[in-house]
């Protein structure tokens, strides 16, 4: 057990998981595929590929309002889903798992909903200068609709939260904090828990964007106590327009319906309409069916490697790659926070994000170049973007060292 590489094979057979995700072997410009963008979305398995075609040739029909055999088997197959992730977040209650199209419309439901009823003038919601525009757009709108104030909790040199800045911001106004779990740009792993905490010792509300957690670590949204949890399923090895929102069951009752229709009403009349209980009164029309079948595929795909291990195998890949952009002395790396999740952020000296990404993806590597939705945090860090390689357990060594490669070329080319 003396190499990285010794260490990765007794974790997984890499070459076996690499087999799993039929992207992985196709080449880009003649060259074979690196894809190191998974922060914006990660390759499927083949497994759940497999899954969306099932659904649509032996399965296709509409949930909850049919007695017939179709119907039946295809509202099992998506209300098992909801299992799974209540399952898979450790939820109380499989109710407390609302399907949305993913984070981003989970934390439009919330400013829309819970934020329209209890957010009034003068009252302030802290995010932070880490936040993903998702996290960011929604709680502006609600500030300007309600003449309610946005605070910004600012971060340290090395890209954590300032906690001190933090607690300072939590004041008698404060009614929301909405931060993310894991920053997108940085690598950041903020502490929820006491983040938390915090806020909950002065009654005020939390919703943690976790986004970009789910695929890395175990979350546990009991044991992190907060009040709302966001995420996406393309982000977890699922697919695209399938995602959910954690509500605790008294916070999401007190809450107003989101948008209006079909299956989020129990009775209706021209004169009244009563409210479905939960989940159902925050689901109005026809669900993405068949992509949260393969939502709950590709989560029983990682629970079968486990989440433990891919949290070791990523550990690896960041270390390995913090070690070789490290080595290389044109290289500065953007986010150096003690808890980090597996992704880079670097600038190659003074070269454009853009231009360096250009060549990269000449080599048939891809890499994200730019504010990925993060505008404000460059703003802050004084940076027109970044160059940023995300890593997934399917990635390896083999793969940083081409991206080493490629930034050499970049380097000969345009200093
Ligand atoms: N929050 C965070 C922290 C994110 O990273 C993203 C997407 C979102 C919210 C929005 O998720 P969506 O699935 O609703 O779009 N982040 C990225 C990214 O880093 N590159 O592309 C999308």
């Amino acid at each position: 057990m003396n190499t990285k590489q010794d260490i990765a094979t007794l974790n997984m057979d890499i070459e076996k998981i690499r087999a799993d995700f039929p992207i992985l072997s196709h080449s880009v410009h003649n060259k074979p595929l690196v894809y190191f963008d998974n922060a914006a979305t990660t390759q499927k398995p083949q497994v759940v590929i497999d899954a969306l075609v099932d659904y649509y040739t032996n399965l296709n029909s509409n949930v909850h309002r049919g007695v017939h055999y179709l119907s039946q088997q295809a509202t099992n197959a998506f209300e098992g889903v909801r299992d799974k992730i209540q399952q898979f977040v450790n939820a109380r209650y499989r109710h407390e798992i609302i399907f949305t199209r993913g984070c981003t419309e989970s934390i439009n439901l919330v400013a829309g909903s819970w934020g329209r009823a209890n957010i009034g003038k003068g009252d302030e919601i802290v995010i932070s200068a880490l936040e993903h525009h998702s996290n960011i757009v929604p709680w502006q709108m609600l500030c300007e609709e309600k003449g309610a104030k946005l605070k910004i909790c600012p971060i340290l040199e090395d890209g954590s939260l300032d906690m001190t800045a933090f607690s300072d911001l939590l004041t008698t106004a404060t009614k929301l904090v909405a931060i993310t779990h894991i920053s997108n740009t940085l690598g950041t792993i903020n502490p929820v828990k006491e983040i938390t905490r915090m806020a909950h010792d002065k009654g005020i509300v939390v919703l943690i964007d976790g986004a970009q957690a789910l695929s890395h670590l175990k979350v546990d949204v009991q044991d992190i106590g907060c009040d709302f949890y966001t995420f996406s399923a393309h982000k977890v090895y699922g697919p695209m327009g399938i995602g959910g929102l954690y509500g605790r069951e008294d916070v999401l009752n007190a809450m107003p319906p989101y948008q209006g229709g079909g299956e989020m009403i129990k009775n209706v009349t021209f004169e009244k309409t009563t409210y479905n209980e939960l989940p159902f009164k925050f689901e109005a029309g026809t669900p993405n069916v068949g992509d949260a079948i393969g939502f709950g595929v590709a989560l029983d795909y990682i629970s079968n490697i486990g989440l433990d291990r891919i949290a070791v195998r990523e550990h690896e890949l960041l270390q390995y790659a913090t070690m070789r952009f490290k080595s290389d002395p044109l290289i500065r790396i953007i986010g150096n926070a003690p808890e980090k999740a597996s992704l880079i952020s670097f600038m190659i000296d003074s070269i454009h994000p853009y231009d360096a990404g250009t060549i990269i993806d000449q080599f048939g590597i891809a890499v994200r170049t730019g504010t990925h939705c993060t505008q404000p945090l460059m703003d802050f860090l004084g940076l027109p973007g970044t160059i940023r390689a995300s890593f997934a357990f399917y990635n390896t060594e083999e793969e940083i060292d081409r991206l080493m490669d490629a930034i050499v070329k970049v380097e000969e080319l345009f200093l």
